[in-house]
């Protein structure tokens, strides 16, 4: 059983149904959720203009190794209608599920990177990472003080009106 971390995106359709779906789905094929951070609404980061997405990180216990996850979370995907055919990339999603960290795993294989390559310079991943996990340790630095590096006020709690 190892603790992971997920993130959650969402930037096409009804996004807040959209996480919605995907951690009951979640729970359902590759995990328990122990925490859930609140919900992001993010400028994309990136170089393709789009949407904002709707961000969130969540901690599940899971008895999936990492590939199994990884395609658990694929299936997941595109029962959410996405295509990864017909997309590019950084561009928009239905849903988008990184594998964000897997317990004390370092996995660098071809389609597999864990921890995922880009945590420490995605605010949208960060400042729900830090809220759920402040003092979990990343490359030798806490969460919490690798938010205090970066910009994050592209970043902010999102308030359905
Ligand atoms: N892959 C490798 N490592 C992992 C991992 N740890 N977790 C492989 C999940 N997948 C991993 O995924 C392409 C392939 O990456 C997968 O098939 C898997 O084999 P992808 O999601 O299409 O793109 P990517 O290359 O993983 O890029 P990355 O860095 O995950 O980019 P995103 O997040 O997918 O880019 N702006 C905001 N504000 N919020 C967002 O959520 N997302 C994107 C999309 C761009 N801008 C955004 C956001
Ligand atoms: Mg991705």
């Amino acid at each position: 059983m190892a603790e992971v971390y997920l993130g959650l995106g969402s930037n096409v359709g009804n996004r807040i149904a959209q996480l919605a779906h995907a951690r009951d789905a979640i729970s359902k094929t590759a995990g328990k959720i122990q925490a859930a951070s609140s919900i992001y609404d993010t400028a994309p980061w990136g170089p393709i203009p789009q949407d904002n997405y709707l961000n969130q990180v969540i901690l599940i216990s899971s008895e999936l190794a990492p590939r199994d996850l990884l395609a658990a979370l694929h299936e997941i995907e595109r029962a959410a209608g996405r295509d990864r055919a017909n997309e590019v990339r950084y561009g928009p999603r239905t849903l988008d599920l990184d594998i964000l960290i897997h317990g004390d795993k370092a996995v660098q294989e071809e389609g597999l990177t864990i921890p995922h390559p880009r945590i420490t310079e995605r605010a949208f991943v960060l400042v729900p990472l830090a809220e759920i996990a402040p003092g979990l340790v990343l490359d030798g630095t806490p969460v919490r003080e690798l938010l205090d590096r970066i910009d994050s006020k592209s970043v902010a709690r999102y308030d359905p009106i």
